[in-house]
């Protein structure tokens, strides 16, 4: 049995954010009903292609162990479709423009009378506030969230990052709000509105940034190499490089062949507790002992001379030998991965975390599995749905239509061309 089996989620969701929180839904064993536009489907199914007339990487790698059903929910019995599926589902996720879904009719209040008990999950761009009704991508959410302007080199403009912290991760949020809601709703037999908003996410996830935007007060952040370059801090927190975000330093370090290897470097921290360790293993005995070097404090204004020294060893070892020198010795480091490194890394694939996917369109892919492991409800990585593959068994199995009910429906237009 899986953890969700017999929660049936109303999947209303496109692009980036909401998938990657049904997808989450459906590994852990609910039915997720991906409810599409007729002819068009998840607009991702068609962007990025790399298989002319397949459904995209994109798609596919959003969508897993999901049904998909088309239905056009403007059409009048496309709404008394719609309406069923509220009825008969649990949850309802959407991440439509601001607005969209009251245009469709549909506005929570209305939701809520179909079904008391569906838990509404919704992500925007922005909470209540002046920027509400604003459409928003990741990048904008990692720049309204606090992560851009903290993220990058002082010299530098602000960077977003290759993480979709906007998008994945406020599905994430999401998702954790929707089994909450789920729980509560054990006891009150009530259903619940969800919101999160991609800003709030991000900001969620740059925390420790607005940390320290307020040790600011205190005086110069003594961490971040700023300091020791004798540059003045000015009234926001800002962009550290490769610092490391917490109270110990550490540093991106070139390896061997970094020349022609983008990716040949390692993350170097010097952990307080291995300070000695780290001491002897680059060959710097005399810093355990010597005055401004022994005590964690002392070192704050020599990172640059401290890590550079560090650097001229790591750049003899490769980024695997750093670490298997290190690693006996609780030194904390970690070598850049590429992407084409952990598409090869077999340990990635023995627990499930990468997966080989087949599809009837693209032949194997792979993809990311799910990154949460539940002892008692193990993933099976199943494709994504072609668009509208399952619209007749969701109209017979999960809504009921039979007989001329069913043949009403599809000669409507409402659920799209008539599949065999
Ligand atoms: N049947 C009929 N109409 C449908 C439908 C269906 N099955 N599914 C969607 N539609 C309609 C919507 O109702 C909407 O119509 P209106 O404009 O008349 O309200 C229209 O399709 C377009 O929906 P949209 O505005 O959500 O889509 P968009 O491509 O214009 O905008 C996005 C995309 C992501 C910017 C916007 O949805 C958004 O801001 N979402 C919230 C934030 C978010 O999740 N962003 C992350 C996206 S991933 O980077």
């Amino acid at each position: 049995m899986k953890a969700l089996q017999g929660i049936k989620v109303l999947d209303f969701t496109h692009v980036q954010s909401g998938p990657t929180c049904t997808q989450l839904l459906a590994w852990f064993g609910a039915d997720v009903i991906k409810v599409e536009r007729p002819g068009v489907g998840d607009a991702t199914r068609k962007q990025l292609v790399d298989v002319p007339g397949a459904d995209s990487l994109y798609f596919t790698m959003l969508n897993h162990n999901k049904r998909s059903m088309e239905l056009n929910s403007k059409n009048e019995t496309g709404k008394e479709v719609l309406t069923r599926l509220i009825e008969e589902c649990d949850v309802l996720v959407e991440n439509f423009a601001p607005g969209a879904l009251d245009r469709m009719g549909f506005p929570w209040e209305r939701i809520q009378e179909i079904n008391p008990r569906i838990i509404m999950a919704s992500i925007k761009g922005f909470g209540p506030g002046k920027y509400e009704d604003c459409k928003v991508y990741e990048n904008v959410a990692q720049c309204a969230g606090g992560s851009a302007s903290t993220t990058g080199f002082l010299d530098g403009p602000p960077l977003v990052t290759g993480a979709q912290i906007g998008d994945s991760g406020t599905g994430l949020h999401l998702c954790l709000g929707i089994v909450t809601a789920l729980f509560q709703r054990e006891t009150t037999g009530r259903g619940q509105k969800v919101t999160c908003a991609m800003q709030d996410g991000v900001l969620n996830l740059s925390r420790v940034k607005l940390r320290d935007q307020q040790r600011l007060d205190a005086g110069p952040l003594k961490e971040y190499s700023q300091f020791g370059e004798g540059v003045p801090f000015g009234e926001a927190t800002p962009r550290a490089g490769n610092d490391s975000g917490g109270g110990q330093p550490g540093r991106i370090l070139k390896c061997k062949g970094w020349e022609q290897d983008p990716n040949a470097y390692t993350y170097f921290i010097i952990q307080a507790a291995v300070w000695e360790k780290v001491c002897d293993v680059i060959g710097k005995p005399e810093w355990k002992t010597q005055d401004g070097y022994a005590k964690p404090n002392e070192r704050l204004d020599k990172l640059n001379e401290i890590f550079g020294t560090i650097e001229q060893w790591t750049m003899t070892k490769s980024k695997f030998e750093v670490m298997d020198i290190c690693n006996p010795h609780d030194i904390p480091v970690g070598p850049i991965l590429s992407m084409k490194e952990i598409a090869e890394d077999e340990g990635l694939f023995a627990t499930g975390t990468m997966v080989k996917v087949d599809h009837p369109e693209r032949g194997e892919y792979l993809s990311v599995g799910c990154p949460i492991k539940l002892s008692d409800s193990p993933v099976e990585v199943e494709r994504s749905p072609l668009l509208g593959e399952h619209t007749n068994e969701i109209l017979q199995e999960v809504l009921g239509y039979s007989g001329d009910d069913l043949g009403r429906v599809i000669s409507s237009g409402a659920v799209g061309e008539a599949k065999t």
